[in-house]
């Protein structure tokens, strides 16, 4: 089966607004007294605003009433967005952008697969707004990562199979979601100690189609 399409995820892969999320989720811990570190935060790569609320409370023995969740969910939402106006063309990491060239240049497709629902403001902030072919996003899905849906629905935008697709994710989550949906799982960055991807590496920078085409290969 040959590659028709890379998937990349958008926060910890294209740019790294999870240090803005942990940021965002540390202040509404600490206004909740509720313990909250860099190793609990780890856990809510990938997953949705509104489950990563439920990991952290699920921390506290006080319980919370679903309207004052929602209240919680926008304020950190809130806090979150006045980071991310800090964003530039400055803070896309390091491959992404040639990568996404030479896979232009050989007629791969290329989509976003993020849980995101402020995908198309971080994706405006970095300048990158018209130069995904497709973007599926946490506005657009029912069930967050791990669950393959982001990443299928992406496929149906572009047109392809999943079989076809390369899917390249930050999150032990989005790892487990692009396997589910039947693709190629590249993990980078701290995903690349997850033992289920095909292939794990630091960052981008040492990405290309050769080494797509081998890892797909070999799977197939
Ligand atoms: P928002 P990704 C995910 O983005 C983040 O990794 C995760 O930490 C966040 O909770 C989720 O988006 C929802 O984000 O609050 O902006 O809708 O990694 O799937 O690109
Ligand atoms: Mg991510």
């Amino acid at each position: 089966m040959k590659i028709s399409a890379v998937i990349f995820d958008l926060d910890g892969v294209i740019v790294s607004t999870d240090e803005f999320h942990y940021q965002a989720w540390k202040q509404i811990s600490d206004q909740e007294k509720i313990y909250f570190d860099r190793e609990i935060n780890e856990r809510l790569r990938g997953v949705s605003r509104m489950e990563s609320l439920n990991i952290i409370l699920s921390l506290s023995e006080k319980s919370y009433y679903d309207t004052d969740k929602e209240l919680l969910a926008q304020r950190k939402n809130d806090i979150y967005c006045e980071l991310l106006n800090k964003l530039s063309p400055n803070d896309i990491l390091p491959g992404v952008i040639n990568l996404l060239l030479s896979l232009k240049a050989r007629d791969i497709k290329i989509a976003i697969g993020s849980s995101s629902k402020n995908t198309p403001f971080i994706l405006e902030q970095i300048g990158l707004a018209s130069s995904f072919d497709k973007v599926a996003d946490g506005n657009s899905i029912t069930n967050s990562k791990p669950d393959p849906e982001v990443f299928l629905l992406a496929a149906k935008k572009l047109g392809v199979t999943p079989e076809e697709c390369v899917v390249i994710e930050d999150a032990q989550a989005g790892i487990d979601a692009a396997i589910a949906a039947g693709m190629i799982a590249v993990g980078v960055g701290t995903a690349a100690s997850c033992v289920n991807a095909h292939l794990k590496l630091k960052d981008l920078s040492t990405l290309n189609i050769d080494k797509l085409i081998e890892v797909n290969e070999i799977r197939s």
